[in-house]
């Protein structure tokens, strides 16, 4: 007796090694998901650098999600006190992780991170699952064609922020008036630490700053050198767990110091003023 069975009582048909449709099937009206780790590669090699002070609770969530194209990452550790190093270690045995030197601050985390790597890209990524890592091809997308720093923006068509308070929305849009005024700039978005640059400008970068003012510091002094600045849309999330480690009026005052001393002319001003005393 044959064992073929008719077609309407086959488990399912096989075509080309998958399941083929049939009529009766169930057809799940979503597009199929995406993960992050599909899609885009680019010839470079690509160093995530990830700062970040108590956040194992975020960490699962942030590495998970971390494209293929990503080569190193490296976690810059602010003197943790809780399981951030071990939960890095368990969910991505590759990470490699570094402890912050200069003192406290995330400045002084990515400036640790920066010079740990060894990627031709350099990306900067909060730890606290406030960034989809799968943003990630969009930014070397611009990189891969000609631009030099890549800055992720909440304030453009296909951005967004579940994470601005009015008082940080407010003080994002006047310190980014002020770095737009300064150097003639059309930038849409400031305070925000998803980035993404070609590592040999980290001299033109020249940072120095050791808190939240890094991010406003590297944008006045990519102006600045005039490197070529592409914004790509970005969705800001809320952290998934624990509290924000800024301040929104003194980390704001910090960053508009930080431009005022910055600010063209301002350091030739000062060199003249000292000699001529
Ligand atoms: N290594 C290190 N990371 C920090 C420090 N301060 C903040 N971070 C990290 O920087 C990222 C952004 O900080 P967050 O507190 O979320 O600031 P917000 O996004 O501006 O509210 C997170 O991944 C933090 O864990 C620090 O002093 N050292
Ligand atoms: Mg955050």
């Amino acid at each position: 007796m044959s064992t073929t069975l008719p077609p309407h009582v086959l488990p399912y048909a096989v075509r080309d090694g998958r399941p083929m449709r049939r009529a009766t099937d169930h057809l799940d009206p979503r597009p199929p998901m995406r993960r992050a780790t599909d899609g885009y590669a680019t010839t470079h090699s690509v160093s995530l650098i990830v700062p970040a002070r108590n956040e194992a609770q975020n960490i699962p969530w942030v590495f998970e999600q971390i494209p293929r194209c990503v080569n190193e990452v490296i976690l810059v550790d602010g003197s943790s006190t809780d399981a951030t190093l071990t939960m890095a270690e368990h969910c991505l045995p590759t990470v490699r992780s570094v402890q912050q030197s200069g003192g406290p601050g995330k400045g002084n985390a990515l400036r640790t991170g920066f010079e740990a790597a060894t990627g031709e890209y350099i990306v900067m990524m909060d730890a606290d699952g406030s960034m989809w890592p799968g943003e990630i091809p969009h930014y070397l997308h611009f990189l891969d064609n000609g631009y030099d720093f890549v800055k992720g923006s909440r304030c453009i068509a296909g951005g967004g922020s579940l994470d601005f308070t009015r008082i940080r929305a407010l003080g994002n849009r006047a310190l980014l008036t002020v770095v737009n005024r300064l150097y003639h700039a059309k930038l849409t978005d400031l305070c925000y630490g998803f980035c993404a640059f070609r590592r040999s400008f980290l001299n033109e970068l020249d940072l120095r700053s050791s808190g939240f003012e890094i991010e406003a510091e590297m944008i006045a002094h990519a102006l600045r050198s005039g490197l070529r600045i592409a914004e790509v849309p970005s969705l800001e999330l809320p952290r998934r767990s624990g509290r924000s480690h800024l301040h929104a009026v003194s980390d704001g005052r910090r960053v508009l110091r930080t431009l005022l001393a910055e600010r063209p002319g301002a350091r030739s001003a000062a060199l003249h003023a000292v000699g001529e005393r």
